[in-house]
C-alpha cells in the first residue's frame, strides 16, 4: 500500500506542478522573458498552498471470511488510515466475487443488533484510522458469485471521495474467524458479517 500512497502523491504533485508551471509560464511570458525559463522559476504562492494539500490512504490487513456453499453475502474487514491532510470518505467499492459492495455498520437498535447501509459513506478524517471489523463497520459483499474459500485471496477496489480508487486484496480466513489473523470466535454466525 505504501507504493499506492506514493503513486497518489505523485499524481497529485504532478497536477500541482503542472498548474504551477503553467501559472509561472504565464507570469514569465507576461514579463517578456523566454518561456523556457518557466521550469526553473519558483511556483506562485497559490500553487504552494495547493501543494500542501494531499490525500493518502493506507490499508491494513484486509480480510474476509470463508462462506458456506450457496451463501449470497460475505463480509470484508480492514483498517483504513487517512495519511493525508484532507478529510476523506469511503463511498463504495467493487469486486469480481460479488455483484455489489456496500459499506455497512452494525449497531444495536432497540436492543437488537442490526446492520445498516451507510448511504453517505464512512468518514475517515485526516490523520485518523477507522477499523472495519466484525460487529462494527464492514464491507458487505452482496450477491456472491461463488463461495469464498479459506486461504485464498480476492481483489477489490474501494472508492474514496478524495483519494479515488484504492485497490485492496482480501485474504479469506476461516468461517468463524474473528480477526485478520484468523483467530476463531464463539459467537459467529456463518453469514460473514
Ligand atoms: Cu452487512
Amino acid at each position: 500500500m505504501t507504493a499506492f500512497i506514493h503513486a497518489t502523491h505523485a499524481r497529485r504533485l504532478a497536477r500541482v506542478l503542472a498548474q504551477a508551471s503553467f501559472a509561472t509560464a504565464l507570469a514569465v511570458a507576461g514579463a517578456g522573458a523566454p518561456a523556457a525559463f518557466a521550469q526553473s522559476s519558483a511556483p506562485a504562492h497559490g500553487a504552494q498552498q495547493q501543494a500542501e494539500q494531499h490525500t493518502g490512504i493506507a490499508i491494513e490487513q484486509p480480510w474476509s471470511r470463508a462462506t458456506a456453499k450457496g451463501a449470497r453475502v460475505g463480509g470484508g474487514y480492514l483498517g483504513i488510515t487517512n495519511t493525508g491532510n484532507e478529510d476523506d470518505t469511503l463511498l463504495s467499492g467493487s469486486t469480481d466475487v460479488a455483484e455489489r459492495v456496500e459499506i455497512h455498520e452494525m449497531a444495536v437498535v432497540n436492543g437488537v443488533m442490526n446492520m445498516r447501509k451507510l448511504t453517505d459513506g464512512l468518514a475517515v478524517p485526516a490523520g485518523q484510522s477507522v477499523a472495519l471489523k466484525p460487529g462494527s463497520y464492514h464491507i458487505m459483499l452482496i450477491g456472491l458469485k461463488r463461495p469464498l474459500r479459506e486461504g485464498e485471496t480476492f481483489d477489490a477496489s474501494l472508492e474514496f471521495r478524495n483519494a479515488g480508487t484504492v485497490p485492496v486484496t482480501f485474504t479469506v480466513r476461516g468461517i468463524g474467524a474473528r480477526d485478520a489473523d484468523g483467530h476463531q470466535g464463539m459467537q459467529d454466525k456463518p453469514k460473514g458479517h
